[in-house]
C-alpha cells in the first residue's frame, strides 16, 4: 500500500529535495508552500512517479492553515508521513538592534506554523494509530551562536515541541522524529540576508551540505522498521564542527 506523506516548504531547498527522493520511491505527495508556480513545477516534475496534490497557503496564518488541510481530497486524506520543514531564519542581528519583524516572522512560522500544520493533521494520526512526523530542527535547536538568537530560539522551540510531541503520543504508536542540520546550501541564507550580499559567503570555501543530502536522512528515517524510531538526528558537512567553526579554504 503506498504511503503519502505532507511536505511543508516543498517549493525549495530541503523540502523540494525531500519531494523528489518520496516520489522516486512511489510516495504520494501533498506539497506545500506560498510561491504557486513553484508548487506548479514541482507537480508536473513529479507526477510521473507519483500522485501529488498542492496546497498553496501561508503557515502563519491559522485559519488558512486549518481551510487548506480540510481542503485535501479523500484520496490523499490519510496522511502516513508529516515532514513539517517550512521555515527561515530571518536576520543575523544582535538583540539590541534585532528587527521586531523578522523576530515576528521566525516564532509565526517556525514555531507556531509547525503548531499549526501539526494540529490539522494529528487527530487523523491518532484516529488511525499511525504515523510518523518529522520536524525538521536545526543545529540551531542544540546551540545558540552570536547574532543567533530569535532563530536559534525558535529551533530550540523546534525540539522541546518534538519531545513533547513524542511523548503524547506515544500511547497512539506514531513517531516522532527531529533532523537537525548544520550549514545546508538552499535559499535559506537568501532569505536571511533578504538578498543581500552576505548570502554570497555562506557556502564558499568547503563543501556544504546539499538539500538532497538531508532528503537522504529523512527517506531513510521513514523507512526504518516500525520499531526503529530514529527520534533525533544532528549532521554537519565535514567542514562543520558546530555553529561557529568551519574549515574553510580562504
Ligand atoms: P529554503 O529557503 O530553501 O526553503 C524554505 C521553504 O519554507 C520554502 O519552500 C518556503 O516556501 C517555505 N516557507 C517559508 N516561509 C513560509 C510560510 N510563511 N508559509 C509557508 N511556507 C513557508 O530553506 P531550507 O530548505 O534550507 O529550509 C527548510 C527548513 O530547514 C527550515 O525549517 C530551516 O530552518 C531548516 N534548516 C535549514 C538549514 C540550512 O542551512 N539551509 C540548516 C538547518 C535547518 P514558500 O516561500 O513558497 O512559501
Ligand atoms: C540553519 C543553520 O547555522 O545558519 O539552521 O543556523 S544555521
Amino acid at each position: 500500500m503506498k504511503k503519502t506523506a505532507l511536505i511543508t516548504g516543498a517549493t525549495s531547498g530541503i523540502g523540494r529535495a525531500t519531494a523528489h527522493v518520496f516520489a522516486e520511491h512511489g510516495i504520494n505527495l501533498i506539497l506545500c508552500g506560498r510561491r504557486q508556480h513553484r508548487l506548479d513545477s514541482v507537480q508536473k516534475a513529479l507526477s510521473r512517479q507519483t500522485d501529488v496534490f498542492t496546497l498553496n497557503f501561508d503557515v502563519r496564518d491559522r485559519q488558512k492553515t486549518e481551510e487548506a488541510i480540510c481542503s485535501i481530497p479523500d484520496e490523499f486524506k490519510a496522511i502516513d508521513i508529516l515532514i513539517n520543514n517550512a521555515g527561515n531564519a530571518h536576520g543575523l542581528d544582535p538583540i539590541q538592534s534585532g528587527n521586531v519583524d523578522d523576530w515576528d516572522a521566525m516564532m509565526d512560522i517556525n514555531v507556531k506554523g509547525l503548531l499549526y500544520v501539526s494540529k490539522a493533521i494529528i487527530p487523523g494520526m491518532t484516529e488511525r494509530k499511525n504515523g510518523h512526523i518529522i520536524n525538521v530542527g536545526s543545529s540551531a535547536g542544540k546551540e545558540v551562536y552570536p547574532k543567533g538568537n530569535v532563530y536559534c530560539a525558535s529551533k530550540h522551540a523546534v525540539l522541546a515541541i518534538t519531545e513533547g510531541m513524542r511523548i503524547d503520543l506515544n500511547p497512539y504508536g506514531i513517531k516522532v522524529s527531529a533532523i537537525n542540520p548544520g550549514l545546508v546550501e538552499t535559499e535559506f541564507s537568501e532569505v536571511r540576508f533578504k538578498g543581500g550580499p552576505e548570502a554570497e559567503n555562506v557556502y564558499q570555501g568547503y563543501k556544504a551540505l546539499q538539500a538532497e543530502d538531508i532528503a537522504e536522512i529523512i527517506h531513510f528515517t521513514v523507512t526504518r522498521p516500525s520499531h526503529v524510531n530514529l527520534a533525533d538526528v544532528l549532521v554537519f558537512p565535514t567542514a562543520q564542527a558546530n555553529s561557529v567553526t568551519v574549515k574553510k579554504t580562504n
